[in-house]
This record gives C-alpha cells, sequence and structure tokens, in this order.
C-alpha cells in the first residue's frame, strides 16, 4: 500500500495524526492565479494540520505535466532540494492525478501530498459532530474511490477480508464494493440527521422567525462576529476551517423583532469537488436563509479573489437571489484597506467583529432589509384576534397599537403570508 492511501485511511479508521513534518510546498506558476499567495494560504492549511513548510519551489508552466505535475529537470532540482532541508515530504498547490501522485513518490521516494488531502486531513482533525465526521469520511472515500481506478489497492482495514468477497471477484473489485456499501451505509445516517434539521428548519419557517446566514471565505471572521453578536462561545482561532458545523444562536435586533444567525463553514480556493457535497447540506442553512452576511477578511491582500470564490461557490451550492450583506471585516488592522466594492451585495459595512465597530450599522441594515421584505398593514382587528396579535409581534414589527371601540388598531410590518389582513397593504412600504 502506498504512503499516501495510508496518510488517508489514518484519518478515516481512527483519527490519529500522519506523520507529516517538514514539507516543502511546490507548485506550477501557469499565470492564471497569484501562485505566491496560493502558497501563503498553503502555508497556512500546513500550519493549521500541524506540519511545518521548510520551503516552496515554483515552476512557471504552461500547463502542468501529466505525467509528473512539474517537467523532468524541476523533479532533480526538487529531489536536491529535498536532501538539503531533510525535507520528509512535499505538498503540491493542485489536486494531483493517481498518476501524478504515483509518479512522484517513486522519484522522490517521500510523501506526497496534494491541496485536497491536506484540506481533507484538516476536516478530518477538525470534525466533531457525528454529521461532520460522516461528512469527512464520505469525501474521503469518494476521493479515495476514484483514486481506486488506478490501483489494485488492497482495503481490507474497511471490513473487506475473509468471508466478504463475493466469487470470482477481483481484489478492486471488492475494494470499490466495500467502499460503495461504506458510502451507501453513510449517506443513510446524514439523511437522518439532515432530515431531522429540516423539522426544525420548518418549525422555524412556520414561526416566520428570520434567519440570516454567516458566509464567507475561512478566516475572515464569521464565529468572532457571532460570537460578539451573541456571546455565542464559538471557537474562534487564527487557523483556517476552525469551524465545520453550523451554530445557530438568537439575535433581538434594536426593534424588538428576533432573528436567528448562524455561523457556517468557509470556504476556500480550490475547494476539493468532494468537499462540496459535505458543504451542501451544512449550508443548506444558507440556501433557506432570508439574509445573506457575507464576511470578507479587508485585511487580506487577496480579498477580491476570495470574495468571487464565495460567490462561485454559493452559485454551485445553488444559494441565489438572496439580500446580502457585506462586512469588510478586521478595519482595525492598519492593512484594512478602505475603499470596498462588491457588486452582488445591497449594502456595505466596514465592521471589526472584535471591537465593535460598524454592528449598530449591520444591525439597522437588517432592520432595513427585513421590512423591505415584508409588508405594511393598517388594520383594525376584532378583540377576538388576540392570539393574531401576538403573532405579528412574535414575528413581525409593531409599529402601533391602538385600543379602540371598534377593536384594535395596528399598523406593522409583517412577513408576505400575512399581507392578507389589510386588502390595502403595500409590500416593502415602512413609512
Ligand atoms: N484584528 C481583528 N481580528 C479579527 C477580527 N475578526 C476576526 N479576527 C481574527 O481572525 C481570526 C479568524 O476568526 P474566526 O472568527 O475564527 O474566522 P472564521 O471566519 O469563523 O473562520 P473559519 O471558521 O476558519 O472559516 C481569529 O484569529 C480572530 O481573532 C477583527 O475584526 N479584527
Ligand atoms: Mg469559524
Amino acid at each position: 500500500m502506498s504512503q499516501k492511501n495510508d496518510f488517508i485511511s489514518n484519518k478515516t479508521m481512527n483519527n490519529e495524526r500522519a506523520p507529516l513534518e517538514r514539507v516543502i510546498l511546490v507548485a506550477v506558476d501557469t499565470g492564471k492565479e497569484d501562485t505566491e499567495l496560493s502558497l501563503d494560504e498553503l502555508t497556512q492549511l500546513v500550519d493549521t494540520a500541524g506540519a511545518t513548510v521548510v520551503g516552496r519551489m515554483v515552476q512557471p508552466r504552461d500547463s502542468f505535466n501529466p505525467a509528473t505535475y512539474i517537467g523532468k529537470g524541476k523533479i532533480e532540482e526538487l529531489q536536491l532540494f529535498i536532501n538539503t532541508v531533510q525535507a520528509t515530504g512535499i505538498i503540491t498547490d493542485d489536486e494531483l492525478t493517481p498518476a501524478q501522485m504515483k509518479n512522484l513518490e517513486d522519484i522522490l521516494d517521500v510523501k506526497v501530498c496534494d491541496r485536497t488531502m491536506l484540506i481533507l486531513d484538516i476536516f478530518a482533525t477538525r470534525a466533531t459532530s457525528k454529521e461532520g465526521k460522516i461528512q469527512v469520511e464520505l469525501a474521503m472515500l469518494r476521493y479515495e474511490m476514484t483514486r481506486l481506478a488506478g490501483h489494485g489497492v488492497a482495503l481490507s482495514r474497511l471490513g473487506g477480508g475473509i468471508g466478504t468477497r463475493g466469487p470470482g471477484e477481483t481484489k478492486l473489485e471488492t475494494d470499490k464494493r466495500v467502499i460503495r456499501g461504506r458510502i451507501t451505509h453513510l449517506k443513510s445516517e446524514l439523511n437522518n440527521i439532515v432530515s431531522h434539521r429540516n423539522l426544525t428548519r420548518e418549525k422555524r419557517i412556520k414561526n416566520s422567525v428570520p434567519v440570516i446566514a454567516i458566509v464567507g471565505y475561512t478566516n475572515a471572521g464569521k464565529s468572532t462576529l457571532l460570537n460578539t453578536l451573541t456571546n455565542a462561545g464559538i471557537l474562534s482561532e487564527d487557523k483556517l476551517f476552525a469551524t465545520l458545523d453550523p451554530t445557530t444562536r438568537s439575535y433581538s435586533l434594536s426593534n424588538g423583532t428576533g432573528v436567528l444567525l448562524t455561523d457556517t463553514v468557509g470556504f476556500i480556493n480550490k475547494l476539493p469537488h468532494h468537499l462540496i457535497d459535505a458543504f451542501r447540506s451544512t449550508l443548506e442553512e444558507a440556501k433557506y436563509a432570508d439574509i445573506i452576511v457575507h464576511v470578507v477578511d479587508a485585511s487580506n491582500p487577496n480579498r477580491d479573489a476570495q470574495m468571487q470564490v464565495v460567490y462561485d461557490t454559493l452559485n454551485k451550492l445553488n444559494v441565489i437571489g438572496k439580500p446580502i450583506i457585506t462586512l469588510f471585516n478586521k478595519c482595525d488592522l492598519p492593512d484594512s484597506e478602505p475603499v470596498h466594492r462588491d457588486a452582488y451585495a445591497s449594502k456595505i459595512i466596514d465592521i471589526s467583529a472584535v471591537t465593535g465597530q460598524g454592528l449598530d450599522e449591520l444591525g439597522k441594515a437588517i432592520i432595513d432589509t427585513l421590512r423591505s421584505m415584508r409588508t405594511l398593514i393598517d388594520v383594525t382587528l376584532s378583540y377576538s384576534d388576540g392570539a393574531l396579535l401576538q403573532d405579528i409581534r412574535t414575528c413581525g414589527e409593531l409599529l402601533l397599537e391602538e385600543y379602540l371601540e371598534s377593536g384594535i388598531h395596528i399598523k406593522a410590518q409583517v412577513p408576505n403570508r400575512l399581507a392578507y389582513l389589510d386588502t390595502s397593504a403595500r409590500k416593502g412600504d415602512f413609512d
């Protein structure tokens, strides 16, 4: 079995750290993106995974070498570099094909890892909830499955072996069958968890409590924002993918309206496509949200590209057509750039989730956005409609309440489902 598969299997089976210590980062610069910035991010990923970067090597090329990722001459240089700095492995900035990985391992005789494996590794160590663990294992099995086609890799650790092999099956077929079985099993477990969450969400929709999803690039400050607003007590740290599971907390706006704020997993450039599915169920929260709050790290030199990654990923996840409030966070830092643009946002605010600067403005922006999604009603309810009044208080905004002989005269902003109460109501009008 190759080192590569030991690496993955360790994570899958017993969540141990793989012995990945001193690594050299290797990238091909095709001119399509800023390679040095991408390697800075890869360094952060390596750091998050607990290893140390001892060097980097970039080769400008029009395209990746199909057999070895970098060119033959560069490999010799890399071999020397590995010996000089006593590296124990290399990590490539792009996902390798099974052939590229095998060839590099054979030539270099050190552990070869790609960006995808590294991200999967981080997810595996960080997943704490049952759902998170299942999602990561599913992503790893899918990654492994695509690699099986090229190698006859033994997978006895997944429960194969004596008694599990059908008549006339090759080892490869057995391995595939074992993986497929495990994938089916995990998917059904995941479905149970997701349907439970759907029930909770349906209840929320019925109660019409507005839901606001906090999304953004990893390390932008999403969890810090939720902590500052609600004392949520979520882990927030200067590492990538600190958050994997969504956390929802209630929050009361200055006009008394209650909303639910959900912190979500961060996005990253070159997100392994095996993880998109994992994100899909976690980000259902964003899909059903009323408003998207997009947190950007304004102090990051790569913020524009990061914003684009967020929008591309949201599109892939079909989270579209929602009002977006973009927050340029970390404005307390000197590197933070004060002039910002975001064509997708209906509102842009400079904030610091740490100092609290701009958070009042955020509250106002949420109130305005919710109002624009509501209907103003001006009606007199009969005294027997007390329950309706309570409903309006919980899910809308009561602007006027007068107890008259003819009934209770109210003016209120209500979710559109209650607009029928006032036949002359105008949607989104809030004078
Ligand atoms: N100076 C400063 N640092 C901040 C601010 N907001 C967040 N940070 C720091 O940025 C780092 C990342 O913050 P998190 O809240 O964990 O970021 P996140 O978006 O939840 O990250 P993931 O969960 O990894 O996707 C932490 O070290 C925070 O202390 C801010 O407004 N100013
Ligand atoms: Mg977080």
